[in-house]
């Protein structure tokens, strides 16, 4: 029963801040590559949509990401509730996501390794969502203090999702 009161807090709380893209509303993990509108010099696959530019300003951390395939690397994976600014930066050859389970631990999968999205859902998970290679992508949360699990589940070309690849990391939010 306490984690799923967390659950509850935490997903009240993206209902606030981040309506736009909650988990489930814009076919996540969809690993079909979309036609290359790149305007950056050497950036191809999906264009950056960036979450909560309007949050930015009151950011009071900057969090760098790398996204490599297929490993989350966080320049400091400890940080201040508030909002927070992860600068991602797709330093691999595939689409890359960030995607934010609150509560922490193993993100669900179904039998065959596919996210879970119903128990992500009820979770209150989040997301950046997938852009391509050579492409940097801000997003801007406000997370409450707890532990969060990021991870990825765009498909590799093997059709495993990244997360079965190793694709998540750590950040503690105090
Ligand atoms: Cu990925």
């Amino acid at each position: 029963m306490i984690e799923l009161r967390k659950v509850g807090i935490g997903r009240v709380l993206v209902g606030v801040v981040a309506v736009a893209i909650a988990w489930g509303t814009t076919g996540c993990g969809d690993d079909a590559p979309t036609e290359s509108s790149a305007t950056t010099t050497g950036a191809s696959g999906r264009p950056c949509e960036p979450v909560g530019a309007e949050l930015a300003a009151g950011a009071t951390d900057r969090i760098d990401v790398e996204l490599a395939d297929y490993v989350i690397n966080l320049d400091h994976a400890a940080t201040r509730a508030g909002a927070v600014t992860f600068v991602a930066h797709n330093i691999g050859t595939e689409d890359h996501e960030v995607a934010f389970l609150p509560g922490g631990g193993p993100v669900p999968t179904v039998p065959g390794g596919e996210p879970d999205e119903a128990a992500l859902e009820a979770a209150g998970a989040f997301e950046l969502e997938a852009f391509g290679p050579g492409r940097t992508c801000d997003a801007t949360f406000v997370l409450e203090p707890g532990t969060y699990t990021l991870f990825c589940v765009v498909h590799a070309p093997d059709g495993r999702t990244h997360l079965a690849h190793g694709m998540h990391a750590t950040l503690t939010v105090t």
